[in-house]
């Protein structure tokens, strides 16, 4: 292991490109030609257009070109939707409806795009959107989700119940037989609240179309590049993929939000297209809550059954997931069976049955979020288990090392169907105990009540799947002076996946960093690639990369054997500090690999069998998924007057395997329990209950961490490998996240109990801590 190697704190290459306003965002992005596009949204929340006048508006100045539904239609553009099946609860299919891309006739939520209007500038295309005369007729709404999940207000006439369809998994039989059987049942209903990403950078798009070549360009931040092409080409336009080029350059944040097709992209391509100029939409800060997805939005109801001794006997969970107006693709229904499997933890229960309702609404569509479902799953169970222990009597900890899955049980297929691979739960709690010091917190709580202040603590113990089954793709291309560049099918965000490839790069073939370019995002240059999402970047590309490494270390010990006139089982490749090199065993005759990436492109000397060059590519598709585990342990201090709360500790065990770089890993725990503390404390999407207006528009209302709101973090590995790929690693992007938001909302409860509140839905602002302390003192 070099100072490149995997497992080395490596501060990240990028940075200093990033850090110093070198960056290559989307809206860094300007074409010589581009004309502007705004795109007019909805104001009403449901309503029908009885009248859309466009005439005085294309008359306006500067104006090109305005588009609206019905073009889309006459141009014959598809909608992305759902490529499976699934039913209601009355067995009848899933009711399922893909936005167009534009309105037509009715719109569902505040915020869906009724046209785009392209002006030579922004100014003069949102000028003439004030121009566009409209009639709406509004009509009643409905964005609360479980007031939608009783059906008074449709928000399609032909779905009046709401229900798109119903997810099961698990054994109701076998569930109900353990309930049946049960010394204790303990119910509780959970709200997990609307959020959303709020990234860095609001998305955008610029759209180009090649007359000559009759090919589309899509400069966008997206996630999937790769996949936004081929949907762009098979579901939308319905051209071959390559004739659509995708670009991502840097991109300021996804955080599964930006996961791919919106609207916009097909809009500026369009647009494009018709004006035979490049043109340019850039979403604004405030117009983002609008344009974009949200996340989570679940009621769940959940029923724990124990026997007398509190063993878990079993699980029941019936969740009403928002997906929004819209069911647009299956990106709108991903969250609802991703919050599915993990609901039982880490825990051994016998049986479990959960049914997941998509419930429409009049909001924006809810889709995956850091996380997608798994922060949803753990909270419910680790909530559950902490209510249980209250209502029965039994120590919080003590419960849950009863229940915990010791290691000697792993592989083990759960009551809901995943195969957990490896883990040692109980060794990750227990260090989390010790760490966090839990065994003096009764001190610590008698310290603060002397200073007129409340403690609590609270802890979780998460799991997640992550890295699921679906290929990546890596590719090391040599050049002839004997350096390289690296071409990755996973996509930035900000995971610093340049210097995490790089480390795998290095351990593998012994290349210097600073000598490789590294290139993702551009469908032109990369060959294929998934993206990123789920936590599978390391994993999948990592592995792929690994594949490629193994080809070109393969092929190199053909060629120095020839070079060195040896056999090619008598060649060894080794990596040390000085670089990666080719030896003939036992003997001092050695080529470094830069040598021998040299000899490979020159005429002659090569074997008459081998070809010339020295640039391999690798795919890898894991069988089955990655489980990263931990134990997170939250303490927090309250002020009783005024509900004000500081986090005052924060240790997180993690587990995801072989650590790439340790340094990175923190980075992404440290961010991921930042966006887990800004929904349990903060962060929150509020509609009006009447109107169905988007209360948070702004910054003003919808409240996000700051600096300040961070707690320390102490945060300690316990790596158990995993055997799914060859790097051992399991995905780690969403673990900050996952465990977070249970942690954090059991330390507040734990911290209000003496009081007497016994419950307390996200997010736990001092308002509503405010009010539950005086509801109970009432
Ligand atoms: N890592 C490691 N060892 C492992 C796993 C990961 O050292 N065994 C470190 C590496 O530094 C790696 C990073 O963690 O580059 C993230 O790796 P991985 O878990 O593979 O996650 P992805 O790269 O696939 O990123 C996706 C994940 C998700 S799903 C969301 S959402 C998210 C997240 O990452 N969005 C982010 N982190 C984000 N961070 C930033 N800055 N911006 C986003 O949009």
């Amino acid at each position: 292991m070099g100072e490149f190697g995997i497992g080395q704190p490596v501060r990240r290459f990028e940075d200093k490109r990033l850090l110093s306003g070198n960056g290559r965002f989307q809206n860094d992005n300007n074409l010589l030609g581009q004309a502007h596009a705004y795109v007019l949204r909805s104001p009403h929340a449901h309503a029908r257009i009885d009248r859309l006048d466009l005439a005085v508006a294309k008359t306006a100045p500067g104006v090109q070109l305005i588009l609206t539904g019905d073009d889309l239609v006459e141009a014959k553009l598809g909608a992305m939707g759902v490529p499976f099946q699934r039913k209601r609860p009355d067995g009848s299919p899933m009711f399922a409806r893909a936005h167009l891309g534009l309105a037509q006739g009715t719109v569902r939520y505040v915020g869906e795009p009724i046209a785009l209007i392209v002006a030579e500038t922004l100014a003069q295309a949102k000028d003439a959107a004030e121009l566009i005369d409209i009639d709406f007729e509004t009509l009643a709404s409905v964005t609360d989700t479980a007031d939608a999940a009783e059906g008074k207000i449709a928000v399609w006439p032909d779905c009046p119940d709401n229900i798109s369809n119903l997810f099961e998994a698990g054994n109701k039989a076998a569930a109900d037989a353990a309930f049946a059987k049960a010394a204790h049942v303990v119910k509780r209903r959970y709200v997990i609240s609307r959020v959303y990403a709020h990234f860095m950078e609001p998305r955008g798009a610029i759209g180009v179309w090649d007359p000559g070549e009759d090919r589309f360009t899509l400069y966008a931040d997206v996630q999937y590049p790769h996949r936004v092409r081929q949907a762009l080409a098979t579901r939308i336009f319905k051209i071959p993929e390559s004739r659509i080029r995708v670009i991502a350059g840097d991109v300021g944040g996804g955080f599964g939000t930006k996961g791919w097709q919106y609207p916009e992209h097909r809009l500026v391509l369009l647009a494009a297209k018709k004006l035979r100029r490049p043109v340019k939409w850039t979403c604004e800060r405030s117009e983002a809550i609008q344009a974009d997805e949200h996340a989570r939005d679940n009621v769940s109801d959940a029923e724990l059954a124990l026997d007398k001794d509190g063993r878990f006997l079993g699980l029941k969970v019936k969740t009403l997931a928002n997906v929004g107006a819209y069911i647009s693709s299956e990106r709108n229904l991903l969250a609802t069976f991703g919050n599915v499997g993990t609901l039982v933890g880490t825990y051994d229960i016998p049986a479990a049955y959960v049914g997941v309702y998509a419930v429409m609404a009049n909001t924006n569509g809810t889709a995956p979020y850091r996380g997608a479902g798994r922060p949803e799953a753990t909270y419910v169970i680790e909530r559950l288990i902490d209510d249980a222990a209250r209502e029965l009597g039994f120590d919080r900890v003590e419960l849950r090392s009863k229940n915990l899955i010791p290691p000697e049980r792993l592989p083990i297929k759960t009551a809901l169907g995943l195969n957990y691979d490896c883990g040692d739960f109980p060794a990750n709690q227990q260090k989390a105990l010790e760490q966090s010091d839990w065994m003096g917190f009764a001190k610590r709580r008698d310290e603060s009540k002397a200073r007129g202040r409340l403690r609590g603590i609270g802890i979780a113990n998460p799991i997640e799947k992550a890295a699921g089954p679906g290929q990546e793709f890596a590719e090391i291309r040599f050049h002839p002076s004997g350096n390289a560049t690296l071409l990755m099918g996973s996509k930035n965000q900000g995971q610093g996946h340049e210097t995490t490839f790089k480390q795998v790069l290095n351990e593998k073939l012994g290349l210097d960093p600073a000598v490789v370019q590294y290139i993702d995002g551009d469908t032109d240059r990369v060959a294929f690639g998934i993206g990123t999402n789920g936590s599978r970047s390391t994993v999948i590309g990592g592995s792929a990369l690994w594949m490629a490494a193994d080809k070109v270390i393969a092929k190199g010990k053909r060629i120095a054997a020839h070079l060195l006139e040896a056999a090619d089982a008598d060649i060894e490749f080794t990596v040390n500090d000085d670089g990666g090199a080719f030896a003939v065993a036992g003997t001092d005759r050695r080529l470094s690999i830069t040598d021998v990436a040299k000899a490979s492109f020159q005429a002659g000397r090569l074997p008459r069998d081998l070809e010339g060059g020295l640039y391999e590519t690798g795919t890898f598709s894991p069988e089955d998924n990655t489980y990263p585990n931990g134990c997170h342990v939250c303490e927090v201090e309250i002020d009783p007057d005024t509900g004000a709360l500081e986090i005052v500790r924060y240790v997180v065990i993690d587990d995801v395997g072989t650590v790439v770089n340790p340094l990175g890993l923190k980075g992404q725990i440290h961010g991921g329990v930042a966006q887990g503390l800004g929904q349990a404390l903060m962060e929150e999407v509020v509609y009006d209950r009447e109107s169905g207006q988007n209360l948070t528009g702004s910054f003003m209302d919808y409240a996000m961490p700051r600096a300040d709101t961070m707690p320390y973090m102490e945060i300690t590995s316990n790596p158990v490998p995993t055997k799914r790929n060859p790097l051992g690693a399991k995905g780690a992007g969403e673990a900050g996240t996952v465990g977070a938001l249970p942690a954090i909302v059991n330390a507040v409860i734990d911290a209000l109990a003496p009081l007497g509140v016994a419950s307390l839905d996200m997010p736990a602002t001092s308002q509503r801590i405010w009010q539950a302390m005086r509801g109970a003192r009432a």
